[in-house]
């Protein structure tokens, strides 16, 4: 059920994103990925794999490489696993039109996960380090990259 809003949003005989019918193993540490997306406005979607779909943000500025930076990051609805592959055009009048490549991509352990924290540690080519997500009210979070100690 988690997929449902996905799978509303979009065309799948006019878009080539996944429909969320393939399996994704869990047998291995989890994954991550930050797909750059040119759509109306150029963001960073931010997907953490958790409870066998992508946690999802929208992040507007990027996640910051380097700790002392605060980025907003909008909650987006649960993508499927394949979409952790997905690159792409987006076709014009679907929704998200516009270019997706994949910025960075790892896996990650996941130190703490609450309703309105989560705690991970990113082993990207990119990213890597101890983050925090932080919700700020509604769909608002902030993302953060926590000082090594
Ligand atoms: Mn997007």
């Amino acid at each position: 059920m988690k997929l449902e809003e996905y799978r509303a949003k979009r065309d799948f005989s006019k878009t080539l994103e996944p429909d969320g019918s393939g399996t994704g193993s869990n047998s291995r540490r989890p994954r991550f990925v930050i797909q750059e997306h040119h759509a109306s406005h150029l963001h960073y979607d931010f997907r953490l794999e958790i409870d066998g779909v992508l946690k999802s943000w929208a992040v507007p500025k990027g996640v910051p490489l380097e700790n002392g930076i605060r980025r907003l990051a909008v909650q987006t609805e649960d993508h499927p696993l394949d979409y952790i592959n997905f690159e792409g055009e987006i076709p014009e009048g679907q929704y998200g039109a516009g270019n997706v490549l994949i910025f960075d991509a790892g896996t990650f352990d996941l130190a703490s996960l609450e309703s309105k924290k989560l705690e991970f540690e990113l082993k990207g080519n990119r990213y890597t380090g101890k983050y925090v997500l932080i919700n700020t009210g509604g769909d608002n979070w902030l993302i953060f990259k926590k000082k090594e100690s």
